[in-house]
């Protein structure tokens, strides 16, 4: 297959005025007729007449009324056509119920429905299948199902047939249909404006009374993105449908969002807080699609970022409004190191403007959605909020209905404030971490930090230019006052001093404050430093983050020296633990632990090969050790932060479950699983329920636990993804992979539902020490079961293969291991573009 690149951006020949399809539904035997309005784009370069369509069986076409023969080709059609405005007309067939890719028309249990973000419409009918082809659709469904939807508004509907019209101009990666037996949980809200709309969460019978959370969140998206960015919504009607078999999250169809189910659907009893909060969160970004991509779209894939990172960084506005301003930062900041580092320290790393693909599908990455969000919260430190708020104004107005670019969302923010962000740019187009090295030096009242900048070479990205890098500094004083407020820093060069006079003493500084770049930091410290800006950073991430570097100091002591347990590091965090000032929420996470990858990575940056088990080893060791010391406040905290009234996903509910539940894990080391097998019997929702089975799992005490809870849940495919989850997750590492494949072979257990195949694989590669043990068997397993999917479907097949990603990391015969298993996924006949490209570039 051949990459596609930025740089050969052409604009389309043709350009589209309006669109009729016409659906005739049956499960394989579908019929797609297609009413297209050409014109000839004056902008363009060729008159070259091309429309995608993959797996089409094309019927008839004509052209202006008249029969045509067009050439076609696996990728799509040609045809020799009027040098003026004409109709085309097809008829295609397709078959929804063989379609198990999931992209195009497919079927999930008898449902009709469609995925066509990035190239799914081409599965559909012969069509330009590109961002920058934006038109009106007009849609006709025919079929014997009781619910017709698509996008917009509907015109019409009776007996085996519905039409919609969506009057704002889409690129057909917005389309959406879906059919079914589905029944609606309804509401309404009135804009600021006072347009009406009815809002719709669709659902398959008997899944009614999982809705209400998700359709208080879509309100509230509702009325947050008109109070902050001052956008209302603009249909009449907004419809959300749950689908069980879904490829991503979530889709932002206009008018017509698509969630997996997993994404949606939540009661107490089902949903643990976590799900809760990221059904929240995820409801916003879809909602707020419908202004940053759908009204304002992307020109060409490579411009994904302009979407994406900008509608996660007000969906993590938004939680940060709605919940915790800190809770959320440490959360994202958590999950960004997970992935997104991950990902730009190895074989994957790509800029958040990639410049080339084979798959676009394998660029909905980290780096395009966590690290693209990271670069909008840059821009606004930079700027400032009011500035940040004029050149969104500006963004909306001047780029409505347009599809766009970087350079035009960087524009908007050069014109409103005058500056010119060329430097800032660098940020789009280099790949790669940049390390920030920090010493410092005091002399007669003032205080200097030297900075130095350094980004690793990427794959062909050898050399890189300084970044602007805003940094955020704050200082304290040895008594703990805070002597400088936070202040940006911005480094332009690769080597920049700032000073700070007048101070009395040597401060203690606190860097990069609310983690104001996506940078690794590098600074000499001590245990004594990191324990004091734990007690006194008036900053909530970089308190976190000083508990975080004392407890990965003291676990990489214990690695690579021998050492016990660190005292200090016991110590600041049992005070953290019952310092009832704190929110529990924050208490909850200053309580984790660095990630065994983390630690590996750690290794690694330090010049040593990490051994998986040996990590895994220091972490519960140092569990034990802090379950014991820990256990009388583990005690108290655990009877005070019971939660007794109903329950409720709210903030203050969530902290404080979170909070009893990390002090019930310390407890389980100690009582053997008695308090948790209490709490599991007395359980009426899922988030006490699946922290009580996981501590029993833990402790050894798990198996009657294991029973009874696949007897209770069986009739429920997302309650039992977890308990395919929770068994993987909580078994000791030289057993993971066996009951990881013990469970591939559970009648539940089904290669065609891709929740299900996450949580049981996904969950392997979520267990470093047990997917790394060094038998081989986890990367056996997995490797197997990708090959197995592959052929049935291949996003998620690539997308899995992620999980290789970090192998130049380990020992020789770990990575020939991998290396053979990567060969051999490399080897399978007819491998899919989609994962020849992911292993292709893992095993360079
Ligand atoms: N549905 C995916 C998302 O919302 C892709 N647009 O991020
Ligand atoms: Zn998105």
């Amino acid at each position: 297959p051949q990459p596609v690149y930025l740089e050969d951006y052409t604009p389309p020949a043709y350009l589209v005025d309006a669109v009729h399809l016409t659906f005739r539904l049956a499960p394989n035997t579908t019929r797609v007729l297609s009413r297209i309005e050409f014109r000839p784009n004056p902008d363009a370069t060729s008159r070259d007449f091309f429309l995608h369509g993959e797996a089409l069986t094309l019927i008839s076409a004509r052209i202006n009324g008249a029969e045509i023969i067009p050439e076609v080709t696996p990728q799509g059609l040609s045809a020799i056509v009027p040098d003026a405005p004409f109709t085309f007309e097809a008829e295609v067939e397709i078959n929804p119920e063989g379609n198990t890719a999931l992209e195009g028309l497919y079927m999930s249990n008898g449902m009709y429905c469609t995925q066509c973000e990035a190239e799914g419409f081409r599965k559909i009918t012969y069509y330009p299948d590109r961002p920058d082809v934006m038109s009106i659709f007009t849609v006709r469904i025919e079929g014997d199902t009781p619910v017709m939807l698509s996008n917009g508004n509907p015109t019409g509907s009776g007996a085996g047939w519905a039409e919609w019209h969506d009057p704002w101009p889409k690129p057909a990666y917005l389309f959406a249909l879906v059919a079914g037996d589905l029944v609606a949980h309804p509401d309404s809200f009135s804009t600021r404006s006072g347009r009406h709309v009815d809002l719709n969460i669709w659902v398959r019978p008997g899944d009614e009374d999982k809705c209400a959370f998700g359709m208080e969140a879509l309100k509230k998206s509702m009325a947050w993105d008109e109070e902050v960015y001052g956008r209302e919504y603009d249909l009449d009607l907004f419809n959300i449908v749950a689908v069980d078999d879904f490829n991503m999250g979530a889709m932002e169809n206009k008018g017509l969002n698509i969630f997996n189910s997993s994404c949606v659907l939540s009661t107490a009893e089902t949903a643990t807080d976590a799900n809760f909060e990221r059904i929240e969160a995820i409801v916003a970004h879809e909602y707020f699609h419908n202004w940053t991509g759908n009204r304002i779209t992307c020109r060409d894939w490579f411009q994904l970022c302009l979407k994406e990172g900008l509608t996660v960084y007000r969906d993590s506005q938004f939680t940060a409004d709605l919940r915790s301003a800190p809770v959320k930062r440490i959360s994202d900041v958590i999950a960004l190191r997970a992935r997104q580092f991950r990902e730009d320290n190895g074989p994957l790393a790509h800029p958040v403007r990639p410049e080339s693909f084979i798959e676009i599908n394998n660029f909905y990455t980290a780096t395009v959605y966590e690290k693209g969000a990271e670069l909008i919260g840059m821009l606004k430190r930079l700027v400032g909020d009011a500035a940040y708020k004029e050149a969104l104004d500006l963004y909306f107005t001047r780029h409505d209905g347009q599809a766009c670019t970087i350079e035009d969302w960087l524009q908007v923010f050069e014109d409103v404030t005058g500056r010119d962000l060329s430097q800032f740019k660098r940020w789009y187009s280099d790949a790669g971490t940049p390390r920030l090295h920090v010493s410092e030096e005091f002399n007669n009242g003032r205080y200097t930090l030297h900075f130095e900048q350094k980004t690793p070479p990427t794959l062909g990205q050898e050399d890189k230019q300084p970044r602007l890098i805003p940094i955020a500094v704050g200082l304290l004083s040895p008594n703990g006052d805070e002597v400088q407020p936070t202040q940006v820093l911005e480094m332009t060069e690769a080597r920049q001093s700032f000073s700070f006079d007048g101070l009395a003493t040597r401060p203690i500084p606190s860097i990069l404050r609310d983690f104001s770049a996506p940078v690794i930091l590098e600074r000499e410290s001590s245990n004594a430093e990191r324990a004091f800006l734990l007690a006194h950073d008036t900053d909530p991430f970089n308190k976190w983050e000083a508990g975080r570097a004392l407890a990965r100091a003291g676990l990489l002591a214990m690695m690579t020296e021998g050492a016990a347990p660190d005292a200090a590091y016991l110590d600041a965090i049992a005070r953290v633990a019952r310092d009832d000032t704190l929110d529990p929420a924050f208490r909850a996470l200053a309580l984790g632990l660095p990630s065994e990858d983390d630690l590996a990575q750690a290794l690694f940056d330090a010049g040593h090969i990490p051994d998986p088990q040996a990590i895994w080893d220091a972490l519960e060791t140092l569990r034990d050790t802090r379950a014991e010391a820990l256990e009388s406040i583990a005690q108290d905290l655990y009877s005070r932060y019971q939660v007794t009234a109903p329950y409720r996903p709210d903030p203050d509910q969530t902290g404080a479950r979170a909070l009893a539940n990390a002090a019930l894990a310390m407890l389980s080391r100690r009582d053997g699983g008695t308090r948790a097998q209490a709490q599991y019997d007395a359980a009426d929702n899922m988030t006490q329920q699946l922290a009580a089975w996981s501590c029993l799992l833990q402790a050894g005490a798990g198996a009657a636990a294991t029973e009874a809870f696949y007897t209770q849940w069986k009739h429920d495919r997302l309650v039992i993804d977890k308990w395919f989850t929770l068994q993987i997750v909580q078994t000791a590492p030289d057993r993971a992979a066996e009951v990881a494949e013990t469970l591939t072979r559970h009648p539940d257990f089904t290669l065609r539902n891709p929740n299900r195949f996450r949580a049981t694989l996904g969950a392997l590669t979520m267990s470093p020490a047990g997917f790394h043990h060094a038998s081989g068997r986890g990367y056996r397993l997995l490797a197997d079961m990708l090959i197995r999917l592959d052929p049935l479907n291949p996003q998620t097949t690539a997308r899995m293969c992620s999980a290789f990603e970090t192998w130049r990391r380990y020992d020789p015969v770990r990575q020939g291991m991998i290396a053979a298993e990567l060969d051999r996924i490399l080897a399978t006949p007819n491998l899919s573009r989609d994962t020849t490209e992911m292993v292709g570039r893992i095993r360079g």
